[in-house]
């Protein structure tokens, strides 16, 4: 029998990122206003920077510039987890990193569904942060087992989608028509339904346990809460938001603005308030509420190493010691100076932040004559030779960026809390284990170097 003619993963995750993106605006219409506001202040930037335009356009980005977006989800059982694994797998996403929320107060811990390859990055680098519900940090003991109950009547995949998934792994993917069918059944998965599968009571009982609790085990699937457009000018775009009706939080999570982005700088608006449908025995139906979603963009900047991400860390835990926003917005305008403070000791140019090892860098040749046989990589950025550029921070930072998670928890101001990482339980739930963000930067790094020295000495030979 010939091979079936396969659809790229990369392709078929770009037809998903694209049907779940028409969805959301579907429903939650914000998220249309917003993606508007991000391209006019994106085509603002890169007309107003001339260099960070230039690198976008030589490095391939500009294609995937009004593709890229994240979303969230949350599940509730080890089975629903794994599955998602071999749901994404179809799409070329893995599991990178492993969160714990629970140091945010927040009973879930979490991974990050994502490509890895530097090819496939560049053409969709569709995201989707992945929570697991986490019963063992719930104290009620018979609430506990009523949720796990709820959970385990419920089918979060459709049939069809099922085996699909088991299709493209016996036949190492989909063709065109199973590849359009799966993102239609995959996005059955994603999407928002009204119904709760509880009564208003237990409901009520859930969320008093936690609100995400509530989200998690009440309705039939584990609806996307957002899904975040990435914008080149995260300043601009907060600051336009009221304009455009949208109301976001007080301040600006993760780094402070500066001249050589890092990591990754988020903001968000509430959650909509959306009318819920309670089960009840044989009487009449019951209304509710329900605030599951929100909005959020975000804007990327550079990865750091080890090393870079401590000092981060460092830098973000004194202001955070010193200066807490309140749920109502209270401190911000203290917190922003005490966080542009701190960060004067991060060096905020690129040749300083190489030479100090605190990012990560791709390297290319330039086309530069004559580069010196023996010189080494610094020497070759020095001269000319070589052109150095961070490499894009492809992850996330939930946890100094807890605001987010709790923006639609209800009122939470900034809070810290205790720390009960599970890895080793988590990668057994998800039945693989996590990749190492720091390593697959490293080896992205390694790579462009060695590709550069092989060019440089084909040159000279
Ligand atoms: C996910 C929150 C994490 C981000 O951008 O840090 C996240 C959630 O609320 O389920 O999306
Ligand atoms: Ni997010």
């Amino acid at each position: 029998e010939a091979a079936k003619p396969i659809v790229p993963p990369d392709v078929v995750r770009t037809r998903f990122s694209r049907a779940m993106s028409d969805l959301y605006r579907a429903e939650v219409p914000q998220y249309g206003t917003l993606m508007e506001l991000v391209r006019a202040v994106n085509g603002d930037t890169r007309r107003t920077d001339a260099a960070l335009d230039r690198r976008l356009r030589d490095n391939g980005e500009i294609e995937r510039l009004d593709l890229e977006r994240h979303g969230a989800i949350r599940v509730g059982t080890a089975a629903e987890l794994a599955t998602l694994r071999r749901l994404f797998a179809v799409m070329g996403m893995v599991p990178v990193g492993y969160y714990d929320l629970s140091v945010a107060g927040v009973p879930v811990h979490s991974t990050a569904f994502r490509p890895v390859e530097a090819d496939s990055l560049r053409r969709n680098p569709f995201r989707v942060f992945t929570s697991l519900l986490r019963l063992d940090l719930v104290g009620d003991e018979a609430l506990r087992s009523e949720a796990a109950g709820i959970l385990a009547r419920r089918a979060i995949f459709t049939p069809a989608c099922l085996d699909l998934i088991d299709r493209a792994e016996r036949e190492g993917g989909l063709d065109e028509e199973e590849a359009d069918r799966f993102v239609a059944e995959a996005l059955e998965t994603f999407r928002w339904h009204s119904e709760a599968t509880v009564s208003a009571e237990i409901y009520a009982r859930l969320r008093r346990a936690h609100p995400l609790v509530a989200d998690i085990v009440c309705f039939k699937g584990p609806h996307i809460n957002h899904l975040t457009p990435r914008t080149l000018d995260i300043d601009a775009v907060q600051d336009e938001m009221p304009a455009r009706g949208i109301a976001p939080k007080a301040i600006i999570e993760g780094p402070p603005r500066r001249r050589v982005p890092l990591l990754l700088r988020q903001t968000s608006f509430r959650a909509l308030r959306e009318p819920i449908r309670f089960r009840t025995g044989d009487g009449p139906a019951e209304d509710g509420t329900h605030t599951a979603r929100f909005g959020e963009i975000e804007q990327r900047g550079a990865a750091l190493t080890r090393k870079g991400r401590a000092l981060y860390d460092r830098l973000l835990a004194e202001v955070r010691d010193r200066v807490q926003v309140a749920s109502d917005g209270a401190h911000a305008a203290a917190y922003t100076a005490a966080l542009a403070d701190a960060f004067r000791a991060f060096p905020d140019d690129e040749d300083a932040m190489r030479a100090a090892r605190l990012a990560y860098f791709r390297y290319a040749p330039t086309t530069k004559p004559g580069a010196p046989p023996d010189a080494d990589l610094a020497a070759l950025v020095a001269s000319g030779h070589v052109a150095a550029e961070p490499l894009t921070y492809e992850d996330f930072l939930p946890v100094s960026a807890a605001g987010i998670f709790s923006s639609n928890l209800g009122d939470e101001g900034q809070r810290n809390h205790a720390q009960h990482a599970a890895k080793a339980a988590f990668e057994r739930d998800l039945g693989a284990e996590v990749a190492d963000e720091d390593a697959l930067y490293a080896a992205a790094e390694a790579k462009s170097v060695a590709a550069t020295l092989a060019v440089l000495a084909a040159r000279a030979a």
